[in-house]
This record gives structure tokens, sequence and C-alpha cells, in this order.
């Protein structure tokens, strides 16, 4: 195999004829609701280049939405899981298990965050262990409620529906929906009323308040909450927020599940983006970074709420599919040997001053934000107003695309640019990439 050359290249338009063709028979053969952010089709992907079918050599700066962190074809992942799949695929762990899924429970424990005793279970993928972490609160409680937040995202079945805040496209005509599912406010600090200071205690205190008269804290099972909100606009809750809802949560014996799926596995600059405040999770959701492309996801949390389900009561007949769990050993390895958390931090810095910059020349930015390689740019029609602007943010996405540049767009109200490049991508890769933003900027 040959490594992939670190090099944007551009030759045909995008998408080039190939693609072109393979997209008449996906239309054909594809159900329409699946949709596709680019009509190119992907032949090769390594570090921080996507090689489409017809040659061309894009800039990846959307990582598979937040999964390729070491790569898309990272070297540890690609052995790992290569040997694995020749010694075999799979046995179901409920029948006969194997060792990678210990080796993976017990670095889950050891890198999550909190040094109490910790156990884990495995899922396929995202939706799933958010699904599974709700049946161990409600069982581990012996309550039913479940507390969300707006701008929260949790997956498409139908508990994660329900968790899910935004109708269009997750939910919509696809109800009813699960019950006993609560939303409350979330601290969104660039549209909060008064102000982004204020924002966590203000928020924190109206969603205690809303819980508190609503639902009553002696029936909630759960808090789950991204500690940085994904597919909501990576949307960082104002300081104080979180904390003051992980000591609600310790008052009122409620779990507090902090869903990692996003934002864990070094994308923020730290491996969990909850230790950005100290927050100490009971439970975490993990799934994406965790396994180099591989389809896998797991819960972990406190060992006596981990063990409250009884013997049965959780699998599923792939979870912890013996090739993935090869996948997830090698994605550890390399996060760990390359230190892609200062990796995360340095491309941070990077893109946090070049947004910061281009903010100052584009009225069109409204506000720049995140952490580590996970940045975003939230587009408005007016500074004052405020008033999203989706239209232009598809036109930037748009230009950015047909450039060479693989970007995606987020948030409620679909005005979010957001950027998550692999975090093995170059740094004249990753400064190429901004450039381009930039051109799509001046020209939109
Ligand atoms: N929780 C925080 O970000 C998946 C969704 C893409 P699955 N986000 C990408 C789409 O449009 O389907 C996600 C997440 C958070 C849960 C999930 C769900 O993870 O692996 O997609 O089920």
């Amino acid at each position: 195999m040959t490594a992939l050359p670190q090099e944007r290249r551009l030759v045909t338009a995008i998408p080039g004829p190939k693609s072109q063709e393979l997209q008449a028979r996906r239309n054909a053969a594809v159900a329409a609701g699946v949709a596709s952010t680019m009509p190119v089709f992907a032949a090769r992907a390594g570090g921080g280049i996507l090689e489409d079918v017809d040659g061309n050599r894009l800039i990846d700066f959307g990582s598979g939405i937040a999964v390729t962190t070491v790569g898309a074809s990272a070297e540890a992942v690609v052995r790992r899981a290569s040997a694995q799949l020749a010694d075999f695929t799979h046995t179901c762990f409920m029948v006969t298990p194997y060792e990678g899924y210990v080796a993976v429970a017990e670095h889950l424990a050891e890198l999550t965050p909190g040094d109490h005793a910790k156990k884990s279970a495995l899922f396929n993928s995202g939706a799933e262990a958010v699904e599974n972490a709700v049946k161990i609160a409600r069982v581990y409680t012996k309550r039913q409620a479940v507390v969300v937040f707006d701008h929260g995202y949790h997956g498409r079945t139908n508990l994660t529906m329900a968790l899910t805040s935004k109708n269009m496209p997750y939910k919509n005509g696809f109800g009813p929906f699960a019950p006993e599912v609560y939303r409350v406010p979330v601290a969104y600090p660039y549209r909060w009323p008064t102000g982004p200071e204020n924002c966590g205690p203000e928020a924190a205190a109206q969603a205690i308040d809303e819980i508190t008269k609503q639902v009553g804290p002696e029936n909630v099972a759960a808090i789950v909450i991204e500690p940085l909100l994904g597919e909501g606009g990576f949307i960082e809750p104002g300081k104080g927020f979180l904390p003051a809802l992980r000591e609600f949560a310790t008052q009122h014996g409620i779990v507090f599940v902090a869903d990692e799926i996003q934002s864990g596995f070094c994308r923020t600059g730290q491996w969990f983006a909850c230790e950005d405040e100290g927050v100490v999770p009971d439970l975490i959701t993990t799934a994406k970074g965790i396994a180099g492309g591989l389809p896998l996801a797991a819960v972990t949390g406190r060992a006596e709420m981990m063990d409250a389900a009884h013997a049965g009561g959780l699998g599923g007949t792939y979870g912890g599919n013996p090739v993935a769990c090869a996948g997830a050993l090698g994605a550890i390895e390399t996060m760990k040997e390359l230190d892609l958390p200062a990796k995360a931090r340095r491309i941070g810095e990077i893109m946090h001053g070049r947004l910061t910059a281009m903010a100052e020349k584009f009225d069109l930015i409204g506000d720049v934000r995140g952490r580590g390689a996970m940045m975003a740019l939230e587009l408005v029609k007016d500074r004052e107003t405020k008033e999203p602007a989706p239209e232009r943010t598809a036109a930037v996405a748009k230009a950015c695309h047909a450039a060479g540049l693989v970007v995606l767009t987020t948030g409620t109200y679909g005005n979010v640019l957001r950027f998550l490049p692999p975090l093995v991508i170059g740094e004249d890769l990753l400064s190429e990439g901004l450039d381009i933003i930039e051109e799509a900027f001046a020209s939109a």
C-alpha cells in the first residue's frame, strides 16, 4: 500500500465524471433519506487527505464527522485490525469472549475522567451507547425521567430521536417518540439574552429550576449532556454550567451522563471535553474517534452503576466486535504515541488565530468558537440581531467544496461552519484549508 501524498490536487471539476456516474447509480439504488454532504465518491483517505474516484485530492476538515481522529488509514489501526481479521472476524462476546474487548474496557477505565472504579460495555454506534447509558441509569436509580438540553443531539434511534432537540431533519414525521424525556435550556453564550458573561450560572439556575418544578429531581434517572455540543452548533456551554448540573445531579442521586461521542478522544485538546472544567461524569458515552473509523461505541462509568443491570440485560450480536476492538487499540496507541491531545491544542491555536482574523474582515461571521480541533464559525445576516444566515453558510461550504476542501455545516439554525480535521493533518494542509475558507468568505 503506497502512502497517500499529503497534497491537495484538483484534476477535474468537483464532482468529476466518475463520481457523477456513481451518483446516478446511487440515486437509483440508495434510499433518498440517506443524504451526503458532497456528491464525491471516496477512493482512498489518510492523514489530512481524501482522494476521490477521479483522482482529486481534497483536504479533509471533516474526519467523517469527527471519527478519523488518527486519520482514515492509520498504520496501527490497519495493522491490528488486519491481523484480527485474519485470526477471526467474530465469535460474539456473549457466546465466547476475546481479549480485545477486555483490553478496550481497561483503556477506557484508565483514560476517562475520575479515579473511581469503572467498568464498560461496548456497542456499535453512538446512538446505541446513549440508549444503553439510559437503560443503565434507569435500572440503577429505579427512576424513569431523562433530562436533555436545547440544541442537544444524541442519535437517530427511537429513544435518541426523543433525546435530540432538532426536528428537521432528525425527527420530522418519525414519531411517536419515547416518553419521559424532558428538555431544558443550555448555556449558549453567543445567544444568551443577558450576554455571555452571565450565561453559565443563569442558564444553570434556569435549567435546575425547570427540572425541579416540572419533573421533580426524585423522578430523574439521568441528565444527559454533550460537554461541547456538536450537531447543535459546536456550543461550548458557558463556564459554570456543567459543574452546576454535575453538583445538582450529585445532590439528588441523578446519574450524570456525558455524551462525548463527538467531543471525546483528544478532539478538543484533552482526552475528554468535560475535563476542561474538571467535571467527572458518572457515565460517559464514546464512539466515533475511539476506533479509527471502525464501528465501535462504549458506555463507561462507575462500577456499581455499570453492574446494576442483570446478567444478559446488556449486549447485542456485534457489540465490541473483535476487528473494531483491534482498531480501537490501534487508535488509542496512536493517540498516546503522537500525543494527539497536544496536537489538537496546536490545531486549535492555529485555527483560532486565523478564524478570529477572518471575523474582523467579514461581517457575516458572528461568532468564532470551539476548542482544539473542534472549531466553528456561526454566520449571521446582521451582527446586531444575530439573525442566522443558513443560505450563506451553505454557499460558503459549497465554495470550499469546489476548491477541494471538505467542510461540514451544523447547528440548530444550519448557520454554523464546523471544522474537524484529523489530528494528524500537516500544518501546511491546515493553513491551506484555512486559506480556502478565507477565499470562500471573500467570494460569498
Ligand atoms: N451523540 C454527541 O455527535 C453522532 C450524526 C450524523 P451515531 N453525530 C453525527 C448524522 O446526521 O447522523 C452523535 C453525536 C453525539 C450521539 C451521536 C450518535 O452517534 O454513531 O451516529 O449513532
